[in-house]
């Protein structure tokens, strides 16, 4: 198989638009989440759609053993990775410092930092033995500002942008591009996983504006994609029309 795409939070969301992309553009899919219902009827979806292969995972990423356990035990055949979207992500909670829910924090850093961090571990390791991949990290807004309440989110979305700054360092010996795409407000479950299931106040997030889709955000990863071998994608910022900033958002 020549062409491989690993999407890590390929249930919902960006990871599962960018699932859809992928498979339309001809790529075999390794798509991994914790839902593994969503997981298997996305891949028979794709699999009948566009005829591609598609090997499903599903760990939590914040589980060390059970991440790396899980990728090494793919055959052989889907370590030949060629691009890997480090995808999977949330954020807890949107309360001051001083009130903040210690357990959301520490849920934040173990997905979004350390969860990439292990699979990272594992899948540049495959890709240096293959000569050639692309590693295109999820940051985000909160990883260029900080906005009111978002202090251990944008933390960790700091950290992705750091990451990714070292990862392109470390790994340029080796032929693997590494970019970050930093997108604004899209509407997916985010806000609701934000807002622990509440729907309402995850709706008037996205009111009174057009949000990003998560395919607008999968369309601009393959486009970072999809570029000649000599051209990276360094870094990418993607706002809705309506947002020019974090914090700054015209409602009409
Ligand atoms: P969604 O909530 O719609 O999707 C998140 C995905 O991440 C799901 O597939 C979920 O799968 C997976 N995920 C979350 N936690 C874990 C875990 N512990 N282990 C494995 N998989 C996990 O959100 P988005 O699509 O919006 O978010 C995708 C990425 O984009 C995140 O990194 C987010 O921070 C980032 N982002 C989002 C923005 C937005 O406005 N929506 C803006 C900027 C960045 P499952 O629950 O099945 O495990
Ligand atoms: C998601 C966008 O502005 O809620 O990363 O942090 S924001």
């Amino acid at each position: 198989m020549s062409k491989i795409a690993l999407i890590t939070g390929a249930t919902a969301g960006i990871g599962e638009a960018c699932a859809h992309v992928f498979a339309r553009e001809g790529y075999n899919l390794v798509l991994t989440g914790r839902r593994l219902e969503r997981l298997e009827k996305l891949a028979k979806h794709l699999n009948d759609k566009y005829n591609v292969e598609v090997a499903i995972s599903s760990f939590d990423v914040r589980n060390r053993e059970d991440t790396i356990s899980n990728l090494e035990a793919l055959p052989e055949k889907w370590k030949k990775v060629t691009v890997l979207v480090n995808n999977a992500g949330l954020s807890q909670g949107l309360d001051p410092i001083q009130k903040g829910n210690i357990d959301d924090w520490e849920t934040m850093i173990d997905t979004n930092i350390k969860g990439l961090l292990y699979v990272s571990r594992v899948v540049s390791n495959w890709m240096i033995a293959n000569g050639k991949g692309h590693i295109i990290n999820l940051g985000s807004i909160a990883g260029k500002e900080v906005y009111a309440n978002g202090n251990v989110y944008c933390a960790t979305k700091h950290a992705v942008d750091a990451l990714n700054k070292g990862m392109r360092i470390d790994l340029l010996p080796h032929g693997i591009k590494v970019t970050a795409i930093h997108p604004g407000a899209v509407e997916t479950e985010f806000s609701e996983v934000r807002f622990k299931g509440d729907k309402e106040r995850a709706k008037k997030v996205y009111e009174g504006f057009e949000p990003l889709a998560a395919v607008d955000v999968a369309e601009t990863i393959w486009f970072i994609a999809s570029r000649p071998a000599h051209v990276n994608i360094n870094d990418m910022l993607i706002m809705p029309t309506a947002q020019a900033n974090a914090g700054t958002i015209f409602r009409g």
